[in-house]
């Protein structure tokens, strides 16, 4: 017997002989990756701004409506890169409730992330809170799109306009979302994707930076590459931020599938939906149908007044074989190195603390069909009910 991820011991006979995972990538078609990657073979070119990536960056321009795309190794560095173009120093206003690199790409250039709270019904940075947070220390606004709801991009840019801050977005999660009916790419100063194996678009590992701004464009795309302007004149900071050819073809691939991924998704999304309808004390975080979604993450909310508290239905899940995740328990502000440095961070953030004690991922994606929901669901279901 394995032991599951909260100590719990799973039963003789799990639901699913195999995992049924989060994060199972989706793959468009394995032929033309191999046709693309085997042409990149051939032309012995692999990576340092290669044909396919050039034609990566060139189609999500024109997917995203947006004047710039660099990509990246991945989201991380896209993260780092932008924040180093835009001149980021000191404290940066961050939520806590994400994924723990929005916040340490801040910390590894020697920045502070300053936490904020999020809006529960959004799980996006508040914009009033965030008004309220902004000293004369703070030198930017780090917003993050999480699960694919585009965060309040209009209060978020008046509040950076009024306080004169840039306004970077982590849109890690949000390839493919609109923002009152434009596509989530070109707001704030530059956005930030990830297209990380685990994200409904990947290229395995990768990422991209997009901007309408030519200026800032340009110093993204020397950073990326050492600040090399010409075969040996390096003429600003930069790393090693490239994304390889193969990398490429991944996405060339998956870019032609984009919009069946998508519809599988919704697909899902709106099935689990319909099926949880009424569980008590569990609801399914709601997207913004007026705009365009990825669904690319269905997270359930299981509230103090469901019958079974979210932990022990997170065991009976994963002792099922149903491998879902509780991300972001719980919060950046109580993982170190930041639980350490303001252990009473948590007092600010009530919303964060509360929204991290209730959410629990579930699979979803191309590798996930009718049959494996209708499971989960009644494993969901059976749980709830004899509690
Ligand atoms: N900002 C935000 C808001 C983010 O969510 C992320 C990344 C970033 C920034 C940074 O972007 P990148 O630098 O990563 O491009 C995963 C991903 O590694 C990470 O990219 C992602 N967010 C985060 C939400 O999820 P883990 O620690 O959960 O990964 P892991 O190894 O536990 O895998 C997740 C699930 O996916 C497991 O059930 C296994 C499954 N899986 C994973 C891989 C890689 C597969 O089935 N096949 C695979 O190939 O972080």
């Amino acid at each position: 017997m394995r032991e599951c991820q909260n100590g719990f011991m799973p039963s003789e006979s799990p639901a699913f002989e195999t995992p049924v995972h989060v994060g199972r990538p989706n793959l468009g078609s394995i032929e033309r990756f191999q046709e693309l990657a085997g042409q990149a073979l051939e032309r012995r070119w692999l990576s340092n701004d290669g044909p396919l990536v050039r034609e990566l960056e060139a189609r999500i321009e024109e997917y995203l409506g947006v004047a710039h795309c660099i990509a990246v190794n991945n989201g991380t560095i896209g993260l780092e890169i932008a924040i180093r173009a835009l001149d980021l120093t000191g404290e940066v206003i961050v939520p806590s409730w994400t994924f723990i690199a929005t916040a340490h790409a801040l910390r590894w250039l020697g920045l502070t992330p300053v936490f904020v709270d999020v809006d529960p019904s959004t799980h996006c940075l508040d914009p009033d809170a965030v008004r309220r947070a902004i000293t004369p220390r703070t030198t930017g606004i780090l917003a993050v799109h999480l699960w694919g709801r585009a965060a309040d991009v209009e209060s978020l840019t008046r509040v950076a306009a009024e306080a004169g801050l840039p306004l970077l977005f982590d849109a890690a999660h949000a390839f493919g979302v609109s923002a009152r009916g434009r596509m989530v790419g070109s707001f704030g100063s530059a956005e930030v994707f990830s297209f990380h194996a685990t994200k409904f678009f990947n290229t395995i590992e990768g990422g991209a930076i997009t901007t309408n701004d030519d200026d800032l464009a340009g110093r993204l795309r020397l950073m990326r590459n050492f600040g090399f302007a010409g075969e040996d004149r390096v003429v600003s900071d930069g790393t090693n931020g490239k994304l390889n050819e193969i990398s490429a073809a991944m996405g060339l691939a998956n870019l032609e599938h984009l919009d069946s991924i998508i519809d599988v998704n919704r697909s899902n999304y709106e099935r689990y939906a319909r099926a949880l309808d009424g569980v008590a004390g569990l609801s399914i975080l709601p997207i913004d149908d007026r705009e365009r979604g990825n669904y690319q993450y269905v997270v359930a909310l299981v509230d103090p007044s469901c019958p079974v508290p979210r932990d022990e239905l997170l065991d009976r899940l994963r002792a099922n074989n149903v491998l879902a995740r509780r991300y972001f328990w719980p919060g950046a502000h109580r993982m170190e190195p930041y639980r350490t440095l303001d252990p009473s961070a948590g007092l600010r953030l009530p919303n964060t603390e509360m929204i991290a004690d209730q959410v629990i991922v579930l699979p979803t994606g191309t590798a996930v069909g009718d049959a494996e929901i209708d499971v989960i669901v009644r494993i969901i279901r059976e749980a709830v009910g004899s509690a």
